[in-house]
């Protein structure tokens, strides 16, 4: 079974940029892939993907290159997260890790005998992985718990704990929300940014990955200068919408000018 790249990448000290999929489309899948990203990340809580598409654009970003593919699935759900890894998925990304319960929950959803409890059936990681990938799943699998709520902050020493989990991953929004703040995607109220360096300290103590979901490039780049190990800017559907923007404000520039233009 060939080695996970992000597993590589982290090994080596380098945090990884994330490209996030959310539109249902093996096509949009492959244009992402082939832009550089350290990882491709497939979302089925609040992309548009169900369980067919998930599959044909992971066989889209597979087929453009070897970039690690994580899916985050809908929700703590043993059925669709063991599916997930059938079809090939490096990893998984599960919203909603509330506490300990929760953490072991998705760890024994994801690795084998005898670390855990998932069902043997890998019909599309084994063409993908090769013969040997029930001796090797376990080892190169990444699960990140998603820490987006104040029962998971308080719970983030247990759920780190947890063995069969890699690290955590920041959703800042639902974060916000819990902590009585507006939702952001680059969060900078007090309770929420106390919130975040609480997760990196308790992350460091228990020397796990600590990922974050971030609404704009500086931002991501802050938060790599303070440790993360795995970084997501924007979504395909949110960078689509900024280019359009983009260039519709130009050609309203352009024109606001050529109206503006007076002989006197
Ligand atoms: C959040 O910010 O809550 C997320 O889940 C990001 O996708
Ligand atoms: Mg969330």
């Amino acid at each position: 079974m060939q080695q996970n790249k992000l597993r590589q990448k982290w090994e080596a000290g380098q945090c990884a940029l994330n490209g996030w999929l959310s539109l249902p489309c093996a096509l949009s899948a492959e244009i992402m892939a082939r832009q550089g990203w350290d990882v491709i990340t497939i979302d089925m809580q609040h992309g548009m993907v169900d369980y067919a598409a998930m599959t044909a654009m992971l066989t889209a970003v597979n087929a453009a290159g070897d970039t690690p593919v994580l899916v985050r699935v809908p929700w703590l759900e043993e059925g669709i997260i063991m599916k997930t890894l059938d079809a090939g998925a490096d990893g998984i990304i599960c919203p909603m890790i509330n506490n300990r319960a929760d953490a072991e929950r998705f760890a024994a959803a994801v690795r084998y005998p005898p670390l855990g409890a998932r069902s043997f059936g890998p019909l599309r990681a084994q063409l993908r992985f090769g013969g040997d990938y029930h001796r090797h799943a376990n080892d190169v699998i990444v699960a990140l718990a998603m820490i987006e709520t104040k029962d998971g902050l308080d719970a983030a020493d247990d759920i780190l704990a947890v063995a069969g989990i890699d690290g955590v991953f920041i959703g800042p929004a639902d974060l916000s929300l819990s902590l009585g703040c507006a939702p952001s995607l680059t969060p900078d109220a007090a309770p929420v940014m106390d919130a975040v360096n609480t997760v990196i300290t308790a992350a460091r103590r228990h020397q796990r990955r600590l990922g974050m979901f971030t609404g704009a490039a500086d931002y991501a780049m802050r938060m790599r200068d303070k440790g993360f190990d795995l970084l997501t800017v924007q979504s395909d559907s949110r960078l689509m919408a900024a280019a359009a923007q983009a260039v519709v404000a130009r050609w309203n520039e352009e024109k606001q000018t050529q109206t503006n233009t007076t002989i006197y």
